[in-house]
């Protein structure tokens, strides 16, 4: 049940509010109960900083090698608890911690922007590569796209996280994508949550955006093309 914005308690509520309910017995249980949540967000806060440094990391190197950077940004996101508990109920989990770290595999988001498909798979590769990050799981929504358009390349990883006192090992999903792609995603999320569009007009969106992520996907692919071709000529001269 949601409260209407402007609903008030009556004084008499308060009151009850305040002698019966905000008990201290209530606050030590409340922070006994949210304790173990921060605490593990703060565990998937670290992943996001080891698995950004890592991309950081090779971004320098691979930027030496090739005299560009392969990465146009990084963008890192932690799922919020509302997020979280939505997920629980759409997936028909058991609500405890350890369902959601071991059945949720995107409380830790990352998400790297590359100028070309190339470079997304080099990285990928090179991520991958690495003794610490275990692969989950890969979905290649670039080689095999959603039915609406949707492309990206996309990684639940395993990567330890050093403690004072414990090495933890924890899940992150990766997302890799061109910058077209981001373009063609970020459009395509905003419209997925507008509810008020009425069904007709909603089709021809669909199908207006599937036609640009075709034209999207032409469009990496002759950037990738001239790229290569830049790079063949300047072998030559
Ligand atoms: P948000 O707000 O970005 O976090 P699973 O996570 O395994 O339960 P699923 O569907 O197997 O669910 O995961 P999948 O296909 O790997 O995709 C998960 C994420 O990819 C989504 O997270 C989006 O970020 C992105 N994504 C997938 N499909 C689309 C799409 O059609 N359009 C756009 N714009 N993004 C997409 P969330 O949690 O949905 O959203």
């Amino acid at each position: 049940m949601r409260l209407p914005t402007d609903y008030k308690l009556t004084e008499i509520q308060q009151q009850f509010i305040r002698e019966k309910l905000l008990t201290d017995e209530f606050i030590d249980m409340t922070r006994e109960t949210t304790m173990p949540i921060e605490k593990l967000m703060a565990y998937y806060r670290c992943v996001i900083m080891e698995i950004e440094t890592k991309f950081r990391v090779l971004n320098e190197q691979l930027s030496l090698e090739y005299d560009r950077n392969p990465i146009e940004s990084i963008k890192t996101r932690l799922k919020s608890w509302d997020g979280i508990v939505k997920k629980v109920r759409n997936k028909n989990l058991p609500f405890n911690l350890k369902a959601v770290e071991e059945n949720i595999n995107d409380i830790a988001g990352i998400r790297v922007i590359c100028s070309f498909q190339e470079d997304i798979y080099k990285l990928a590769d090179s991520l991958l590569r690495q003794d610490d990050v275990k692969l989950i799981r890969m979905k290649d929504y670039i080689a095999n796209p959603k039915k609406n358009g949707y492309r990206s390349l996309h990684l639940i990883v395993e990567v330890p996280i050093f403690l004072q006192d414990e090495t933890r090992l924890m899940k992150a999903e990766v997302q890799l994508r061109t910058i077209a792609m981001d373009f063609w995603a970020s459009l395509d999320h905003k419209l997925r949550y507008k509810k008020n569009i009425p069904a007709a007009d909603a089709e021809v969106i669909a199908k207006e955006l599937y036609e640009c992520s075709v034209i999207s996907a032409d469009l990496d692919s002759r950037m990738q093309q001239i790229k290569n071709e830049i790079a063949q000529a300047e072998l030559i001269e």
